[in-house]
């Protein structure tokens, strides 16, 4: 039963000759039943300008430029935030993070409201609320199994350790940065940050390797079955550190080493794919969870302005490729608007999943710019960071800060946003403006 209505749920995606992905998906030998393996795979602080393939000239990435040359590359695909936390809620969510419930652990843990009472100023016993929906819990509870393997930042504690959020299985860390090499964190808490499920166990290694290792592990021990591998990267994320620790060389260096070595590990993810025969089985993405943020004099964002933790399109206008050999049509680059949070919809739509019914989610499913069909269209997008905000409607943007609006740009003109526009465009700013305070008041900001 469960197989046929699969099949009925594969034919309504991809009813044959409708598009690449149909046709491909039955060229392709598979039985049209057959769910694709998700391997998506999140760079930490990658640049828009940072990928050959995006026209950088500073890092030798061919393993990432052989994947766009496979599949679809997105110009203009963005974070759903400037830093990490903010993206990486609204990939699991599939809705803006601003919609997220935090968690004070106080409420949670006896251990973190004894270490906040002796020592109040610490600021680390936060995390996502137990009660969001998660991709990892939909697509586990449709079947899938399901790890994260990397990066969680989503809670420090271990309230929320990220195998109470629909992963099956963990390995790696639960803070926003680590040492490379002794696996200790770097932001917050300054202890062991190295994880094995729920056991904390250190090892030896260089994060990147350790990380793929697991990753083509978890590979090869579900080749049978549908599973969904969240690669979280800590590369090229501060502190800049090469695969040899005694080795002592410039911050440029070192990030440049920090690239090429995520670049490796996505070519060794492919070859694990393809040792497995399932490259016609799996749907890789590739993105960033924010804008670049490298060593002084370091470029990483191309020709865009700001960086990490900016609302300029250098802080959150990411590289993102998408590929499934035999299915999605390769070498094809798309300039659909999209955000992180399209991944959800999408890969729950394409695995059989969904959210609870009436859960609201504010991403796209983009399956249809996949099949090289009309998508998204000239959407509407916000961010926020602090104070300071941006909405896109359109090539539009306008970006402010608190209650003042600060440029207007048109990023089809103008993609470096060097020329600001508001002083020619009052209604357009205003009407962006409306826009905005609308979409506070909607995300529960106002
Ligand atoms: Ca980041």
């Amino acid at each position: 039963m469960r197989q046929i209505l699969l099949k009925l749920v594969f034919a309504l995606l991809c009813p044959v000759g409708s598009g690449s992905l149909g046709a491909g998906a039955v060229a392709a030998g598979e039985s049209p039943g057959t769910r694709p393996n998700i391997v998506l795979i999140l760079a930490d602080d990658l640049g828009y300008g940072s990928l050959g393939c995006y026209g950088g000239t500073e890092f030798r990435t061919p393993q990432l430029d052989q994947l766009a040359a496979g599949g679809v590359r997105f110009t203009d695909f963005h974070s759903n935030g400037a830093m990490c936390t903010p993206t990486r809620a609204a990939l699991l969510t599939g809705r803006y993070p601003q919609r997220c419930a935090w968690v004070d652990d106080a409420e949670l843990s006896p251990v973190f409201r004894e270490q906040r009472r002796q020592n109040p100023a610490q600021r680390w016993a936060w995390g996502i609320a137990r009660t969001e929906v998660t991709l990892a819990g939909v697509l586990r509870e449709a079947g899938y199994r399901t790890a994260l393997i990397g990066k969680w930042h989503l809670g420090y504690d271990f309230a929320f350790h990220p195998q109470n959020y629909g992963f099956d299985e963990f390995r790696g860390y639960v803070g926003g940065a680590v040492d490379h090499h002794t696996h200790v964190a770097t932001h917050g808490l300054k202890q062991l940050d190295w994880w094995n499920g729920k056991e904390l166990e250190n090892e030896d290694g260089y994060t990147t390797e350790l990380l793929t290792k697991y990753a083509t592990d978890f590979i090869a021990r579900h080749r049978e079955r549908p599973f969904f591998l969240y690669l979280a990267h800590a590369a090229p994320h501060d502190p800049w550190q090469g695969r040899d620790p005694r080795r002592t060389a410039s911050p440029s260096a070192t990030y440049a080493e920090m690239i090429e070595g995520l670049d490796a590990s996505v070519g060794a993810i492919v070859a694990a794919l393809r040792q497995h025969q399932l490259e016609r089985r799996t749907l890789l993405i590739f993105c960033s969870d924010n804008g670049g943020a490298p060593p002084r004099g370091v470029p990483a964002n191309g020709r865009l302005k700001g960086r990490k933790g900016s609302m300029e399109e250098g802080g959150h206008r990411v590289p993102c490729i998408v590929s499934w050999p035999g299915v999605i049509a390769p070498g094809r680059t798309s300039a659909a608007t999209l955000m992180t949070m399209d991944i959800f919809p999408t890969v729950a739509r394409l695995a059989g999943a969904s959210a609870p019914q009436g859960h609201l989610l504010d991403g796209l499913d983009f399956l249809p710019v996949l099949q090289n069909q009309p998508g998204v269209g000239d959407r509407e997008l916000h961010w926020l960071f602090g104070e300071t905000w941006a909405v896109r409607q359109g090539p539009w943007k306008l970006i402010g800060r608190g209650e003042n609006v600060l440029s207007l740009v048109n990023l089809d003109d103008d993609p470096s946003e060097s020329r600001n526009a508001l002083g020619e465009q009052p209604e357009r700013r205003d009407r962006m403006l409306r826009l905005h305070r609308k979409w506070m008041e909607a995300v529960g900001n106002r």
